[in-house]
């Protein structure tokens, strides 16, 4: 399902995101960078020990921000990574970290000039965020961003299942009507 924002392409796939072809693919870290499960033990193992070599330069990262290194043998020849929120009731400043780890990346990705990248669902996994919760902040945060960004071209979301999938096309749609 793709989406035009502004002169930007808005694309949700189901896939695995070792294998997308941006520019970047986003990893969704830990704080320690120090991989683990998930969409980070996924990247890490197809991308190669170069990826841990750079995470362990730079020593970690906090909630909400974000940081990149090389792709190693993936397509993508970088990889953002950031750290989303562990959701623990929703009182806990959740929202605003979860939208701040997909912003830090957006802005990460301008910084260097970069055109397109993909993002998994950050928080959804092992951080157990709401799915519904999760996308429509995933959503709006790229939409915004987009609109008021002319450099980037494509982002895609790169779910892992169906139902993640139908989740997110399903809050795309509502995000669109209330345009
Ligand atoms: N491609 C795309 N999405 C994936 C892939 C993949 N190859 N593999 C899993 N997902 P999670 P979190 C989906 O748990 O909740 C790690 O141990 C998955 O189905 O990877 O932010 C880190 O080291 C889910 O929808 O990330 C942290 O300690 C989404 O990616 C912690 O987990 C995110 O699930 C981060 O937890």
């Amino acid at each position: 399902m793709d989406t035009k924002i502004d002169n930007s392409t808005l694309s949700l796939i189901q896939g695995d995101i070792t294998q997308q072809d941006t520019e970047a693919i986003v990893n969704a870290a830990n704080a320690r960078l120090a991989g683990g499960g998930g969409v980070d033990g996924a990247i890490h193992a197809a991308g190669g020990p170069s990826i841990m070599a750079e995470c362990r330069k730079i020593g970690g990262c906090p909630t909400g921000q974000a940081v990149i290194t090389v792709g190693g043998s993936l397509k993508a020849r970088y990889v953002i990574h950031t750290v989303g929120p562990v959701y623990q009731g929703g009182m806990n400043g959740e929202a605003a970290l979860l939208k701040s780890a997909y912003l830090e990346s957006l802005r990460l990705a301008s910084a260097r000039g970069l055109k397109s990248l993909a993002f998994p669902a950050i928080s959804s996994g092992v951080y157990a965020y709401p799915p519904n919760q999760s996308a429509r902040i995933a959503l709006k945060t790229v939409m915004d961003y987009l609109r008021e960004h002319k450099d980037i071209e494509l982002v895609r979301f790169v779910l892992f299942n169906q139902s993640m999938y139908d989740i997110f096309a399903e809050e795309l749609r509502k995000l669109r009507g209330n345009l």
